[in-house]
């Protein structure tokens, strides 16, 4: 393809092209991620996709976060992957995982032994403006659907606060890249290199790599060995959540969970009052956000004002820039003139402003970076999703003519129809899987 770009959609032939997709990847039992790549439910893509499907079909939106969660794990983690189909289509498996013998794991169906960004309650809040502004039968749905599932949301919640905020940077950790959802985002380098795998890994091979036209654009075989080793250390601690805290290799507080959080706990605390929730819970959730968006804003760098994410084992700041750095933006409560910092960052041309950028769209890394690679996945390239929360954050801090622009850029940058997974920023080339069903799903969102 040689950064040729094809021509742009119209807007309603685009929102068709996007609501096929999404029909397209629906196995009857779940929207998969990607048609081969992922073939599977991710837990954030889950999310999003059902933002995406409120505007198509209230019903099968509600379906996917309700099968979501009945794979949510007894101690009320929810799984980075729920497996169905084909077991073996994706690396590694569930065999791999070892879950099943997992005294918290779910019963009856098999999932990954992880987590992912907790954006569930922003899908369900998404999801009761989309049916209420469609009429009073879809109202009345998705608020039995919101009522029902709020307990389960707040039980995945206090999982975070319970297993996940060791030590006191009051920073959501995590235990592997994955969990971040930014699988190789430079983040990770300095923690990952000190991520040992040991001559017992078991050996295995990738199915990624034959499923992208291009190698290059997925994370290395080193890094996979890490990813794998770190499994491996989970699976010998029966998944035990304070074991895995206590001696993974890898522990690192994500300051984009911990921005995420912060506003997701908001909302629910917000879902929590309408629907009469107990007030001790609704207590929870203000003292949880707040503790969180303390956390966000105490990482600041004291120059750059960029969020900062915190290495937990070897007790260090981790300075890359990348577009984790803007969390604050997302949840708010930096000072003023940290925020206004953050944003003149965003807009300058190490950012959105960059003049080659083919949209404004926010790149996973900054151009202007040593290390930036336009095609390697969360090392440069520009991901939709991502431009959907902030756009979606922007909206609800009252900033609607930034969340308008970030809207605009985001259908600039995907009005190809090719629903890349990410986006090359200068050629707007689509990369990794194309029909990727959380892009499709955000596409809709933007444009309705
Ligand atoms: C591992 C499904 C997922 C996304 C992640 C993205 C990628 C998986 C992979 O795909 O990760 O979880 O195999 O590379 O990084 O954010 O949820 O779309």
């Amino acid at each position: 393809s040689g950064g040729r770009r094809p021509a742009r959609y119209a807007r309603a032939t685009l929102a068709a092209r996007a609501a096929r997709v999404l029909r397209d990847n629906d196995t009857g039992t779940v929207i998969t991620a990607a048609p081969r790549l992922y073939p599977h439910m991710w837990s954030w893509d889950a999310a999003f996709i059902s933002v995406g499907l409120a505007r198509l079909d209230l019903p099968r939106a509600i379906a996917e976060l309700e099968t979501l969660f009945r794979a949510q794990w007894r101690n009320g983690m929810v799984p980075h992957i729920v497996f169905t189909g084909d077991e073996d289509a994706y690396f590694p498996g569930p065999d791999r995982w070892g879950t099943d013998a997992a005294a918290d794991g779910p019963r009856g169906v098999r999932t990954s032994g992880i987590c992912q960004p907790p954006v569930h309650a922003i899908a369900v809040q998404r999801i009761l403006e989309v049916a209420r502004a469609s009429g009073p039968q879809e109202r009345a749905e998705a608020e039995r659907f919101g009522r029902s599932i709020w307990p389960a949301l707040y039980s995945w919640h206090r999982w975070l606060v319970e297993y996940r905020t060791p030590g006191h940077s009051g920073l959501i950790a995590i235990v592997h890249g994955w969990e971040s959802g930014m699988d190789n985002s430079p983040r990770w380098d300095l923690p990952y290199a000190a991520v040992r795998p040991g001559a017992e890994l078991p050996p295995y091979v990738r199915k990624d790599v034959r499923i992208v036209g291009d190698p290059s654009e997925r994370p290395t075989d080193q890094e996979y060995d890490r990813y794998l080793w770190l499994i491996e250390e989970m699976r010998r601690a029966g998944y035990d959540q304070r074991e895995v805290v206590r001696n993974s290799s890898f522990l690192v507080g994500d300051v984009f969970i911990t921005a995420l959080f912060a506003v997701s706990c908001d909302v629910l605390l917000e879902l929590g009052s309408e629907f009469g929730r107990p007030a001790s819970q609704l207590a929870d959730l203000a003292d949880w956000a707040s503790r969180a968006r303390h956390a966000v804003a105490a990482s600041c760098h004291p120059v750059s004002g960029m969020a900062r994410d915190r290495d937990l084992r070897a007790n260090r700041w981790l300075d890359t820039q990348t577009i984790a750095g803007f969390a604050p933006l997302l949840c708010g409560g930096a000072p003023d003139e940290v925020q206004l910092r953050l944003l003149s960052l965003l807009d300058s041309d190490r950012w959105c402003g960059h003049p080659d950028l083919l949209a404004p769209v926010p790149p996973s890394v900054s151009p202007m970076r040593p290390g930036f690679n336009p095609r390697q996945y969360w090392r440069g390239p520009q991901w939709p999703v991502v431009a959907w929360l902030f756009g979606w954050a922007f909206e609800r801090r009252g900033w609607h003519e930034r969340a308008r622009e970030l809207r605009a850029a985001g259908l600039r940058l995907t009005g190809d129809g090719a629903f890349g997974e990410y986006y090359e920023p200068f050629t707007g080339e689509p990369l990794g899987s194309t029909d990727q069903s959380w892009t499709a799903a955000v596409v809709l969102d933007w444009l309705c």
